[in-house]
């Protein structure tokens, strides 16, 4: 197991060619990718988030340990069949309407996408109806808002409010996130979920999923 611990290693030092190094040496020694991948750069992934939240990581670390199990992951599902590299879940992601900040939903996306899911990212300044449209046309498990100021967080609420006019609320779950809001905001607006950073998004998904999915 000690291979496994050192790619968590790597990933929690953010240490991309260690990282890429660990990941190889493990798929050598017969690790079942998905085990490398789960057991490895997700378990990493979870460190990295319990640490940032608690103040113990900053976000440049934290940026760099994205990427390092990025790159891992890379080389991990080479040895993927294509049957094995379902995503976990799909998620359709974007900063609401009149708000340009992407740097916090761009990390978020990038620790999803380094832990399994697809995430589909619509980018910033992104309208109620071009969430509606996206719901319809890519049928997510999840759909993120992320916004950070205050005056764009009514944008979060008509995004709500828009996918129960198109008649898509429950289909969908809807996980909100950015520094102005708060899980009393998410629950005033009729969002199912509040995430208050990168790292604890990924966990709180993986622990919902089977909720998520027991009800599509
Ligand atoms: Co702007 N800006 N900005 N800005 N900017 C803030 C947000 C502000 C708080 C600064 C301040 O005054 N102290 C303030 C908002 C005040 C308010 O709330 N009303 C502000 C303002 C006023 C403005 C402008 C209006 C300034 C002007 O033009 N007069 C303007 C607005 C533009 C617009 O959006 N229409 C503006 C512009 C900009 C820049 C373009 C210069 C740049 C953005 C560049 C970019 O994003 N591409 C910028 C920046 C960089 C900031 C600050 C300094 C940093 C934001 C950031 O990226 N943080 C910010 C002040 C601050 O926060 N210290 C500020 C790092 C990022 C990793 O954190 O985004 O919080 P964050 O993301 C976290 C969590 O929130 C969470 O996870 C992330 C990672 O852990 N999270 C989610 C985010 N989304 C999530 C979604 C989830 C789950 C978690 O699930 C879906």
């Amino acid at each position: 197991m000690n291979e496994l611990q050192d790619i968590i290693a790597a990933v929690v030092a953010g240490n991309i060619a260690e990282t890429k190094e660990a990941v190889s040496k493990a798929l050598g020694k017969g690790f079942a990718p998905l085990d490398i991948i789960n057991k490895g750069m997700v378990a990493g992934l979870d460190v990295v988030g319990e640490q940032f939240a608690a103040g113990e990581m900053f976000l440049p670390e934290m940026i760099l340990s994205a990427v390092a199990a990025r790159e891992g992951m890379a080389i991990a599902t080479e040895g993927l069949d294509k049957g094995q590299l379902k995503p976990k879940a799909t998620m359709v992601m974007g900063t609401v309407k009149g708000d340009l900040h992407d740097i916090g939903k761009n990390l978020v996306s990038l620790i999803l996408r380094s832990r399994g899911f697809d995430v589909i990212d619509l980018g910033v300044d992104v309208h109620e109806e071009q969430f509606v449209k996206a719901v319809r046309e890519h049928k997510p498990d999840i759909l993120g808002l992320s916004c950070l100021m205050t005056t764009t967080m009514v944008g979060m609420k008509d995004v709500v409010n828009a996918l129960v006019k198109a008649g898509v609320r429950d289909k969908v779950k809807i996980i909100v996130g950015g520094a102005p809001v708060n899980q009393e905001f998410a629950s005033l607006i009729g969002a199912d979920y509040y995430s208050r950073d990168a790292g604890s998004t990924g966990t709180l998904i993986e622990k919902v999923l089977p909720q998520i999915r027991g009800t599509k």
